[in-house]
Protein backbone atom coordinates (compact mmCIF):
# COMPACT_ATOMS: atom_id res chain seq x y z
CA UNK A 1 0.00 0.00 0.00
CA UNK A 2 1.42 3.71 -1.20
CA UNK A 3 2.04 5.78 1.97
CA UNK A 4 -1.67 7.49 3.54
CA UNK A 5 -1.82 10.29 5.45
CA UNK A 6 -3.68 8.70 8.61
CA UNK A 7 -4.67 10.75 11.58
CA UNK A 8 -5.10 8.46 15.02
CA UNK A 9 -7.82 9.74 17.95
CA UNK A 10 -6.51 9.42 21.48
CA UNK A 11 -2.67 9.35 22.34
CA UNK A 12 -3.15 6.42 25.22
CA UNK A 13 -2.21 2.60 25.34
CA UNK A 14 -3.79 1.78 22.12
CA UNK A 15 -3.20 5.23 19.57
CA UNK A 16 0.33 5.42 20.89
CA UNK A 17 1.86 2.17 19.61
CA UNK A 18 -0.46 1.88 16.35
CA UNK A 19 -0.01 5.79 15.13
CA UNK A 20 3.88 4.82 15.75
CA UNK A 21 3.70 1.45 13.90
CA UNK A 22 1.71 3.18 11.01
CA UNK A 23 4.59 5.85 10.62
CA UNK A 24 7.59 3.42 10.70
CA UNK A 25 5.60 1.91 8.05
CA UNK A 26 6.22 4.77 6.78
CA UNK A 27 2.54 6.40 6.64
CA UNK A 28 1.72 10.29 7.13
CA UNK A 29 0.49 9.73 10.57
CA UNK A 30 -1.23 12.78 13.09
CA UNK A 31 -2.11 12.03 16.64
CA UNK A 32 -5.27 14.03 17.87
CA UNK A 33 -5.67 14.31 22.02
CA UNK A 34 -7.42 16.81 23.37
CA UNK A 35 -5.37 19.29 25.64
CA UNK A 36 -6.85 18.51 28.70
CA UNK A 37 -5.65 19.18 32.28
CA UNK A 38 -5.45 14.89 32.96
CA UNK A 39 -3.87 14.14 29.01
CA UNK A 40 -2.68 17.49 27.56
CA UNK A 41 1.00 17.29 28.62
CA UNK A 42 1.38 13.86 26.39
CA UNK A 43 1.39 16.42 23.33
CA UNK A 44 4.20 18.34 23.97
CA UNK A 45 5.78 15.03 24.83
CA UNK A 46 5.23 13.48 21.94
CA UNK A 47 6.36 16.01 19.64
CA UNK A 48 9.90 15.57 21.74
CA UNK A 49 9.80 12.10 20.41
CA UNK A 50 9.46 11.07 24.56
CA UNK A 51 6.99 8.38 25.40
CA UNK A 52 4.33 8.63 27.84
CA UNK A 53 3.89 5.39 28.15
CA UNK A 54 6.16 3.91 31.60
CA UNK A 55 6.97 0.68 32.36
CA UNK A 56 8.84 -1.42 30.04
CA UNK A 57 7.45 -1.25 26.34
CA UNK A 58 10.15 -3.20 24.04
CA UNK A 59 10.55 -1.00 20.98
CA UNK A 60 8.22 1.50 21.32
CA UNK A 61 10.26 4.77 22.66
CA UNK A 62 12.99 4.30 19.94
CA UNK A 63 10.36 3.88 17.32
CA UNK A 64 8.53 6.74 18.33
CA UNK A 65 11.78 8.87 18.75
CA UNK A 66 13.10 7.88 15.16
CA UNK A 67 9.76 8.57 13.83
CA UNK A 68 9.46 11.84 15.19
CA UNK A 69 12.92 12.94 14.18
CA UNK A 70 12.48 11.71 10.47
CA UNK A 71 8.97 14.06 10.91
CA UNK A 72 6.33 10.81 9.88
CA UNK A 73 4.58 11.53 13.17
CA UNK A 74 3.20 14.38 14.96
CA UNK A 75 0.62 15.56 17.40
CA UNK A 76 -1.87 18.05 17.96
CA UNK A 77 -5.17 18.75 19.36
CA UNK A 78 -6.72 20.51 16.18
CA UNK A 79 -9.21 18.02 14.65
CA UNK A 80 -8.99 20.27 11.07
CA UNK A 81 -5.84 18.35 10.45
CA UNK A 82 -7.37 15.38 9.56
CA UNK A 83 -9.37 17.06 6.40
CA UNK A 84 -6.94 15.75 4.52
CA UNK A 85 -6.61 12.22 6.04
CA UNK A 86 -7.51 9.00 4.60
CA UNK A 87 -7.92 7.08 7.44
CA UNK A 88 -9.40 8.10 10.84
CA UNK A 89 -8.37 5.66 13.59
CA UNK A 90 -10.50 5.80 16.95
CA UNK A 91 -8.28 4.92 19.91
CA UNK A 92 -10.41 6.55 23.10
CA UNK A 93 -11.21 4.90 26.05
CA UNK A 94 -14.99 3.09 26.07
CA UNK A 95 -15.20 2.37 30.29
CA UNK A 96 -18.30 1.38 31.28
CA UNK A 97 -19.92 2.59 35.16
CA UNK A 98 -20.73 1.68 38.07
CA UNK A 99 -24.16 -0.17 37.30
CA UNK A 100 -21.84 -1.55 33.58
CA UNK A 101 -23.41 0.46 31.53
CA UNK A 102 -20.61 1.71 28.50
CA UNK A 103 -19.94 5.71 28.96
CA UNK A 104 -19.75 6.57 25.68
CA UNK A 105 -18.48 10.32 26.22
CA UNK A 106 -14.90 9.78 24.52
CA UNK A 107 -16.26 8.35 21.73
CA UNK A 108 -19.44 10.83 21.29
CA UNK A 109 -16.99 13.58 21.89
CA UNK A 110 -14.65 12.70 18.97
CA UNK A 111 -17.06 11.34 16.45
CA UNK A 112 -18.95 14.97 16.23
CA UNK A 113 -15.58 16.85 15.52
CA UNK A 114 -14.86 13.56 13.01
CA UNK A 115 -18.38 13.94 11.06
CA UNK A 116 -17.67 17.56 10.86
CA UNK A 117 -14.49 17.50 8.85
CA UNK A 118 -15.74 14.41 7.15
CA UNK A 119 -15.40 13.98 2.95
CA UNK A 120 -16.26 11.64 0.90
CA UNK A 121 -13.78 8.39 0.57
CA UNK A 122 -12.41 9.29 3.86
CA UNK A 123 -12.46 5.81 6.04
CA UNK A 124 -13.17 6.05 9.67
CA UNK A 125 -11.90 3.33 11.74
CA UNK A 126 -12.85 2.77 15.27
CA UNK A 127 -10.18 0.22 17.51
CA UNK A 128 -11.20 1.05 20.90
CA UNK A 129 -13.46 -1.89 21.60
CA UNK A 130 -17.55 -1.19 21.56
CA UNK A 131 -20.50 -3.26 22.67
CA UNK A 132 -21.65 -5.15 19.83
CA UNK A 133 -24.12 -2.74 17.41
CA UNK A 134 -21.93 0.48 18.20
CA UNK A 135 -20.52 0.69 14.95
CA UNK A 136 -23.70 1.05 13.14
CA UNK A 137 -26.37 2.16 15.76
CA UNK A 138 -24.62 4.94 17.93
CA UNK A 139 -21.34 6.23 15.51
CA UNK A 140 -22.79 5.65 12.14
CA UNK A 141 -25.47 8.26 12.63
CA UNK A 142 -23.36 10.54 14.40
CA UNK A 143 -20.73 10.58 11.72
CA UNK A 144 -23.67 10.88 8.69
CA UNK A 145 -25.90 13.70 10.69
CA UNK A 146 -22.38 15.69 11.07
CA UNK A 147 -20.96 15.38 7.47
CA UNK A 148 -24.28 15.46 5.78
CA UNK A 149 -22.79 12.21 3.81
CA UNK A 150 -24.09 8.79 3.69
CA UNK A 151 -21.99 5.86 4.88
CA UNK A 152 -20.73 3.91 2.44
CA UNK A 153 -18.91 3.89 -0.75
CA UNK A 154 -19.02 4.57 -3.49
CA UNK A 155 -20.53 8.19 -2.85
CA UNK A 156 -20.03 8.26 1.15
CA UNK A 157 -17.30 7.50 3.69
CA UNK A 158 -16.28 4.27 4.96
CA UNK A 159 -16.48 2.70 8.63
CA UNK A 160 -14.71 0.23 10.11
CA UNK A 161 -14.98 -1.40 13.72
CA UNK A 162 -10.97 -3.07 13.47
CA UNK A 163 -9.99 -3.72 17.64
CA UNK A 164 -7.01 -3.34 19.45
CA UNK A 165 -5.00 -6.32 21.37
CA UNK A 166 -2.88 -4.63 23.18
CA UNK A 167 -1.52 -6.05 26.72
CA UNK A 168 0.62 -3.38 28.50
CA UNK A 169 4.38 -4.36 28.35
CA UNK A 170 4.03 -6.15 24.61
CA UNK A 171 2.09 -2.90 22.29
CA UNK A 172 4.21 -3.21 19.60
CA UNK A 173 4.50 -6.77 19.81
CA UNK A 174 0.38 -7.27 19.94
CA UNK A 175 -0.39 -5.37 17.28
CA UNK A 176 2.63 -6.60 14.78
CA UNK A 177 2.31 -10.21 15.85
CA UNK A 178 -1.46 -10.66 16.25
CA UNK A 179 -3.64 -11.29 13.66
CA UNK A 180 -6.11 -8.02 12.61
CA UNK A 181 -9.63 -8.41 11.94
CA UNK A 182 -11.58 -5.86 10.31
CA UNK A 183 -15.32 -5.26 10.03
CA UNK A 184 -16.31 -2.67 7.86
CA UNK A 185 -19.38 -1.58 6.73
CA UNK A 186 -19.33 -2.50 2.95
CA UNK A 187 -16.80 -4.74 0.92
CA UNK A 188 -14.79 -1.62 -0.59
CA UNK A 189 -14.46 -0.38 3.12
CA UNK A 190 -12.94 -4.10 4.29
CA UNK A 191 -10.68 -4.19 1.11
CA UNK A 192 -9.21 -0.91 1.90
CA UNK A 193 -8.77 -1.30 5.46
CA UNK A 194 -7.12 -4.42 5.08
CA UNK A 195 -4.77 -3.03 2.56
CA UNK A 196 -3.83 -0.32 5.59
CA UNK A 197 -3.06 -3.23 8.18
CA UNK A 198 -1.40 -5.83 5.54
CA UNK A 199 1.82 -2.27 5.73
CA UNK A 200 2.04 -3.35 9.75
CA UNK A 201 0.49 -6.33 10.57
CA UNK A 202 2.45 -9.75 10.16
CA UNK A 203 -0.16 -12.10 11.35
CA UNK A 204 -2.75 -11.76 8.92
CA UNK A 205 -5.98 -9.32 8.17
CA UNK A 206 -9.23 -10.79 8.04
CA UNK A 207 -12.39 -9.08 6.53
CA UNK A 208 -15.81 -9.14 8.23
CA UNK A 209 -18.78 -7.24 9.40
CA UNK A 210 -19.00 -5.01 12.37
CA UNK A 211 -21.33 -6.65 14.02
CA UNK A 212 -19.06 -10.11 14.27
CA UNK A 213 -16.06 -7.84 14.65
CA UNK A 214 -17.65 -6.56 17.67
CA UNK A 215 -19.07 -9.65 19.42
CA UNK A 216 -15.33 -11.16 18.41
CA UNK A 217 -13.53 -8.54 20.63
CA UNK A 218 -15.39 -8.63 23.73
CA UNK A 219 -16.10 -12.58 23.57
CA UNK A 220 -12.31 -13.04 23.43
CA UNK A 221 -12.03 -11.07 26.26
CA UNK A 222 -15.35 -13.11 28.24
CA UNK A 223 -13.40 -15.92 27.32
CA UNK A 224 -10.61 -15.06 29.11
CA UNK A 225 -12.05 -13.76 32.22
CA UNK A 226 -14.10 -17.44 32.21
CA UNK A 227 -11.04 -19.43 32.22
CA UNK A 228 -9.39 -16.68 34.55
CA UNK A 229 -12.87 -17.58 37.23
CA UNK A 230 -13.00 -21.33 36.28
CA UNK A 231 -9.23 -21.40 37.83
CA UNK A 232 -10.39 -19.36 40.86
CA UNK A 233 -13.41 -21.49 41.82
CA UNK A 234 -10.79 -24.37 41.77
CA UNK A 235 -8.57 -22.49 43.64
CA UNK A 236 -11.29 -21.96 46.37
CA UNK A 237 -11.93 -25.73 46.21
CA UNK A 238 -8.40 -26.44 46.82
CA UNK A 239 -8.20 -24.21 49.89
CA UNK A 240 -10.91 -25.74 51.26
CA UNK A 241 -10.52 -29.22 50.24
CA UNK A 242 -6.52 -28.89 51.48
CA UNK A 243 -4.72 -29.00 48.61
CA UNK A 244 -2.70 -26.72 46.35
CA UNK A 245 -4.61 -26.10 43.34
CA UNK A 246 -0.91 -25.46 41.28
CA UNK A 247 -0.59 -29.60 41.67
CA UNK A 248 -3.94 -30.00 39.89
CA UNK A 249 -3.39 -27.49 37.41
CA UNK A 250 -0.42 -28.50 36.27
CA UNK A 251 -1.94 -32.44 36.03
CA UNK A 252 -4.98 -31.06 34.51
CA UNK A 253 -2.86 -29.13 31.66
CA UNK A 254 -0.44 -31.91 31.41
CA UNK A 255 -2.78 -33.88 29.25
CA UNK A 256 -1.74 -34.54 26.24
CA UNK A 257 -3.39 -33.30 22.79
CA UNK A 258 -5.64 -36.31 21.33
CA UNK A 259 -3.09 -37.69 18.90
CA UNK A 260 -5.88 -38.50 16.42
CA UNK A 261 -6.13 -34.19 15.98
CA UNK A 262 -2.80 -33.01 16.65
CA UNK A 263 -3.58 -29.62 15.63
CA UNK A 264 -6.08 -29.34 17.85
CA UNK A 265 -6.17 -26.57 20.60
CA UNK A 266 -5.08 -27.83 23.49
CA UNK A 267 -7.14 -30.21 25.08
CA UNK A 268 -6.94 -28.10 28.48
CA UNK A 269 -5.60 -24.74 29.61
CA UNK A 270 -6.26 -23.91 32.83
CA UNK A 271 -5.10 -20.17 33.89
CA UNK A 272 -4.17 -18.71 36.91
CA UNK A 273 -6.15 -17.96 39.74
CA UNK A 274 -5.11 -14.94 41.60
CA UNK A 275 -5.90 -11.84 43.87
CA UNK A 276 -8.55 -10.47 40.90
CA UNK A 277 -9.00 -9.64 37.78
CA UNK A 278 -8.42 -5.42 36.35
CA UNK A 279 -7.43 -4.15 33.48
CA UNK A 280 -9.60 -1.94 30.78
CA UNK A 281 -10.76 -4.75 29.16
CA UNK A 282 -11.45 -7.83 31.37
CA UNK A 283 -13.38 -6.06 33.85
CA UNK A 284 -15.58 -4.47 31.29
CA UNK A 285 -15.65 -6.21 27.91
CA UNK A 286 -18.31 -8.64 29.46
CA UNK A 287 -20.52 -5.67 30.09
CA UNK A 288 -20.44 -4.66 26.93
CA UNK A 289 -21.65 -7.94 25.06
CA UNK A 290 -24.31 -7.95 27.38
CA UNK A 291 -24.92 -4.44 26.89
CA UNK A 292 -24.96 -5.07 22.57
CA UNK A 293 -27.38 -8.07 23.32
CA UNK A 294 -29.62 -5.41 25.54
CA UNK A 295 -29.82 -2.98 23.45
CA UNK A 296 -29.39 -4.34 19.43
CA UNK A 297 -30.60 -7.75 19.86
CA UNK A 298 -34.35 -6.56 18.46
CA UNK A 299 -33.00 -4.52 15.40
CA UNK A 300 -31.43 -8.39 14.29
CA UNK A 301 -34.68 -10.73 14.96
CA UNK A 302 -37.78 -8.84 14.56
CA UNK A 303 -40.14 -9.18 17.33
CA UNK A 304 -37.76 -11.44 19.53
CA UNK A 305 -35.69 -9.30 22.36
CA UNK A 306 -33.19 -12.05 22.25
CA UNK A 307 -33.14 -15.70 23.48
CA UNK A 308 -33.79 -15.51 27.05
CA UNK A 309 -31.47 -18.40 28.85
CA UNK A 310 -31.71 -19.65 32.64
CA UNK A 311 -28.16 -18.59 33.68
CA UNK A 312 -25.33 -16.78 32.26
CA UNK A 313 -21.83 -17.90 32.54
CA UNK A 314 -19.78 -14.91 31.38
CA UNK A 315 -21.58 -12.65 34.17
CA UNK A 316 -21.19 -15.25 37.02
CA UNK A 317 -17.88 -15.10 35.67
CA UNK A 318 -17.31 -11.37 36.40
CA UNK A 319 -19.20 -11.82 40.07
CA UNK A 320 -16.59 -14.43 41.09
CA UNK A 321 -13.13 -12.59 39.77
CA UNK A 322 -14.85 -9.21 41.39
CA UNK A 323 -14.96 -10.77 44.43
CA UNK A 324 -11.29 -12.21 44.68
CA UNK A 325 -9.76 -9.17 46.08
CA UNK A 326 -12.01 -9.81 49.10
CA UNK A 327 -10.93 -13.28 49.70
CA UNK A 328 -7.45 -12.05 49.72
CA UNK A 329 -8.88 -9.95 52.87
CA UNK A 330 -10.73 -13.04 54.25
CA UNK A 331 -7.12 -14.98 54.16
CA UNK A 332 -5.43 -11.92 56.09
CA UNK A 333 -8.27 -12.03 58.87
CA UNK A 334 -7.86 -16.03 59.56
CA UNK A 335 -4.18 -15.59 59.04
CA UNK A 336 -4.15 -12.81 61.52
CA UNK A 337 -6.29 -14.97 63.77
CA UNK A 338 -3.67 -17.69 63.88
CA UNK A 339 -1.08 -15.34 64.94
CA UNK A 340 -3.62 -14.09 67.75
CA UNK A 341 -4.27 -10.96 66.32
CA UNK A 342 -7.64 -8.99 64.84
CA UNK A 343 -7.44 -7.78 61.61
CA UNK A 344 -9.27 -4.56 63.15
CA UNK A 345 -6.22 -1.81 63.85
CA UNK A 346 -3.71 -3.75 62.41
CA UNK A 347 -1.18 -2.41 59.82
CA UNK A 348 -0.96 -4.47 56.51
CA UNK A 349 1.93 -3.81 53.62
CA UNK A 350 -0.13 -4.10 50.23
CA UNK A 351 2.58 -5.30 47.86
CA UNK A 352 1.13 -4.14 44.41
CA UNK A 353 -1.31 -1.15 42.77
CA UNK A 354 -0.74 -2.00 38.97
CA UNK A 355 -3.92 -4.32 37.90
CA UNK A 356 -0.83 -6.79 36.15
CA UNK A 357 3.08 -7.23 36.58
CA UNK A 358 5.78 -4.68 35.51
CA UNK A 359 3.66 -2.38 34.65
CA UNK A 360 2.38 1.09 35.74
CA UNK A 361 -1.02 0.60 34.45
CA UNK A 362 -3.62 0.67 37.40
CA UNK A 363 -6.88 0.72 35.29
CA UNK A 364 -10.01 -1.21 37.43
CA UNK A 365 -7.13 -2.37 39.62
CA UNK A 366 -8.05 -5.21 42.40
CA UNK A 367 -5.62 -3.62 45.04
CA UNK A 368 -8.42 -0.95 45.30
CA UNK A 369 -11.73 -3.33 46.22
CA UNK A 370 -9.15 -5.00 48.52
CA UNK A 371 -8.18 -1.61 50.08
CA UNK A 372 -11.80 -0.32 50.68
CA UNK A 373 -12.19 -3.84 52.28
CA UNK A 374 -9.38 -3.64 54.79
CA UNK A 375 -11.26 0.01 55.21
CA UNK A 376 -14.33 -1.89 56.06
CA UNK A 377 -12.42 -4.05 58.29
CA UNK A 378 -11.05 -1.36 60.54
CA UNK A 379 -7.09 -1.82 59.31
CA UNK A 380 -4.58 0.06 58.44
CA UNK A 381 -2.42 -0.33 55.51
CA UNK A 382 1.09 0.77 53.55
CA UNK A 383 1.36 0.17 49.44
CA UNK A 384 4.30 -0.07 47.58
CA UNK A 385 4.56 -0.04 44.14
CA UNK A 386 7.48 0.06 42.16
CA UNK A 387 6.03 1.50 38.34
CA UNK A 388 3.48 3.92 40.69
CA UNK A 389 3.65 7.19 42.35
CA UNK A 390 0.78 8.58 42.56
CA UNK A 391 -2.81 6.78 42.23
CA UNK A 392 -5.73 8.19 40.71
CA UNK A 393 -8.41 7.42 43.45
CA UNK A 394 -6.23 9.38 45.60
CA UNK A 395 -4.35 6.17 47.41
CA UNK A 396 -0.82 6.89 48.49
CA UNK A 397 2.20 5.07 47.47
CA UNK A 398 4.82 4.66 49.56
CA UNK A 399 8.69 3.83 46.70
CA UNK A 400 10.74 2.54 49.54
CA UNK A 401 9.85 -0.88 50.07
CA UNK A 402 11.24 -1.18 53.37
CA UNK A 403 9.65 2.20 54.81
CA UNK A 404 6.45 0.57 53.61
CA UNK A 405 6.80 -2.84 55.42
CA UNK A 406 8.28 -1.29 58.82
CA UNK A 407 6.33 -2.32 61.63
CA UNK A 408 3.70 -3.77 59.65
CA UNK A 409 1.65 -7.11 61.20
CA UNK A 410 1.41 -8.58 57.31
CA UNK A 411 2.72 -8.54 54.06
CA UNK A 412 -0.34 -8.98 51.26
CA UNK A 413 0.86 -9.35 47.61
CA UNK A 414 -1.63 -8.19 44.84
CA UNK A 415 1.06 -7.70 41.78
CA UNK A 416 3.47 -10.26 40.75
CA UNK A 417 6.07 -7.50 40.43
CA UNK A 418 9.84 -9.37 39.01
CA UNK A 419 10.91 -7.15 42.25
CA UNK A 420 8.92 -8.73 44.87
CA UNK A 421 11.07 -12.33 43.66
CA UNK A 422 14.02 -10.77 45.76
CA UNK A 423 11.91 -10.11 49.21
CA UNK A 424 13.94 -12.17 51.59
CA UNK A 425 12.92 -13.16 54.84
CA UNK A 426 15.70 -12.01 56.69
CA UNK A 427 14.92 -8.45 55.45
CA UNK A 428 11.12 -9.19 56.57
CA UNK A 429 12.16 -10.81 59.85
CA UNK A 430 13.44 -7.48 60.22
CA UNK A 431 10.96 -5.11 59.40
CA UNK A 432 7.81 -7.13 60.26
CA UNK A 433 5.77 -6.94 63.78
CA UNK A 434 4.17 -10.08 62.75
CA UNK A 435 4.69 -12.52 60.25
CA UNK A 436 1.91 -13.06 58.21
CA UNK A 437 2.32 -13.65 54.46
CA UNK A 438 -0.79 -13.22 51.64
CA UNK A 439 0.25 -15.04 48.00
CA UNK A 440 -2.09 -13.59 45.52
CA UNK A 441 -0.11 -14.55 42.72
CA UNK A 442 1.91 -17.65 43.84
CA UNK A 443 5.11 -15.54 44.06
CA UNK A 444 6.74 -17.14 47.11
CA UNK A 445 7.36 -20.43 48.28
CA UNK A 446 5.58 -21.28 51.25
CA UNK A 447 7.58 -23.52 52.95
CA UNK A 448 10.70 -21.10 53.10
CA UNK A 449 8.03 -18.65 54.99
CA UNK A 450 6.82 -21.67 57.11
CA UNK A 451 10.21 -23.35 57.83
CA UNK A 452 10.54 -19.74 59.59
CA UNK A 453 7.47 -19.66 61.30
CA UNK A 454 5.73 -17.14 59.65
CA UNK A 455 1.74 -17.80 58.89
CA UNK A 456 1.26 -18.37 55.19
CA UNK A 457 -2.14 -18.44 53.16
CA UNK A 458 -2.44 -18.30 49.17
CA UNK A 459 -4.92 -18.09 46.94
CA UNK A 460 -5.13 -22.18 46.35
CA UNK A 461 -2.88 -23.19 48.17
CA UNK A 462 -4.85 -25.28 50.76
CA UNK A 463 -1.59 -28.01 51.34
CA UNK A 464 -0.49 -25.28 54.23
CA UNK A 465 -1.08 -27.46 57.43
CA UNK A 466 0.33 -30.62 55.24
CA UNK A 467 3.38 -28.06 54.94
CA UNK A 468 3.45 -27.23 58.29
CA UNK A 469 3.19 -31.07 59.65
CA UNK A 470 6.26 -31.66 57.61
CA UNK A 471 8.43 -28.83 58.75
CA UNK A 472 7.80 -29.53 62.23
N1 LIG B 1 -5.18 -12.72 35.27
C1 LIG B 1 -5.40 -13.77 36.17
N2 LIG B 1 -5.14 -15.05 35.74
C2 LIG B 1 -4.68 -15.32 34.47
C3 LIG B 1 -4.47 -14.22 33.56
C4 LIG B 1 -4.72 -12.93 33.99
O1 LIG B 1 -5.81 -13.57 37.32
O2 LIG B 1 -4.46 -16.49 34.16
C5 LIG B 1 -5.48 -11.34 35.71
C6 LIG B 1 -4.26 -10.41 35.65
O3 LIG B 1 -3.56 -10.43 36.87
C7 LIG B 1 -4.90 -9.04 35.42
C8 LIG B 1 -6.13 -9.37 34.58
O4 LIG B 1 -6.37 -10.78 34.78
O5 LIG B 1 -5.31 -8.45 36.63
C9 LIG B 1 -5.97 -9.09 33.09
O6 LIG B 1 -4.79 -9.64 32.67
P1 LIG B 1 -4.47 -9.87 31.10
O7 LIG B 1 -3.24 -10.68 31.05
O8 LIG B 1 -5.66 -10.41 30.43
O9 LIG B 1 -4.14 -8.39 30.61
P2 LIG B 1 -4.97 -7.35 29.71
O10 LIG B 1 -6.31 -7.15 30.29
O11 LIG B 1 -4.09 -6.18 29.53
O12 LIG B 1 -5.04 -8.06 28.27
C10 LIG B 1 -6.19 -8.64 27.78
C11 LIG B 1 -5.71 -9.65 26.74
N3 LIG B 1 -6.84 -10.39 26.26
C12 LIG B 1 -6.69 -11.71 25.98
O13 LIG B 1 -5.67 -12.31 26.14
C13 LIG B 1 -7.92 -12.38 25.47
C14 LIG B 1 -5.05 -8.91 25.59
O14 LIG B 1 -4.73 -9.81 24.55
C15 LIG B 1 -6.04 -7.87 25.03
O15 LIG B 1 -5.44 -7.13 24.02
C16 LIG B 1 -6.41 -6.92 26.14
O16 LIG B 1 -7.05 -7.65 27.16
C17 LIG B 1 -7.37 -5.88 25.55
O17 LIG B 1 -6.90 -4.78 25.26
O18 LIG B 1 -8.51 -6.22 25.32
Amino acid sequence: MMDKKIAVIGMGYVGIPAAVLLANAGHDVIGIQRRSKRSGWKIDWLNQGRCPIGGNEPELPEMLKSVVKAGKFRVTDDYSAIRDADFVLIDVQTPTDENHIPQYDSLKEVAHPIGKQLRSGQIVIIESTVAPGTTEYLVKPILEQESGLKAGFPDGFGLCFSYERVMVGRLVHNIREYPKIVGGIDEETTRQCVDLYQSIVKGGVHGTDPMTAEVSKTVENAYRDVQIAFANEVALLCESLGIDVYDVRRFVNGLPNDPSVPHANPVRNMHFPGAGVGGHCLPKDTWLLMHGFDEYAQYKAEGTHGIQYPSSLVIDARTLNDWMPIHMADLLEVALKESGKELKGTKVGVLGYAFLENSDDSRNTPTVPLLQELDRKGAQYVIHDPYIKRTEEGYLIEPDLDKALKGCDAVLLMTKHDQYKSIDLDRLNNLLRTRVIIDGRNLFEPEKFIDAEFVFKGVGKGNINKLKSHSS
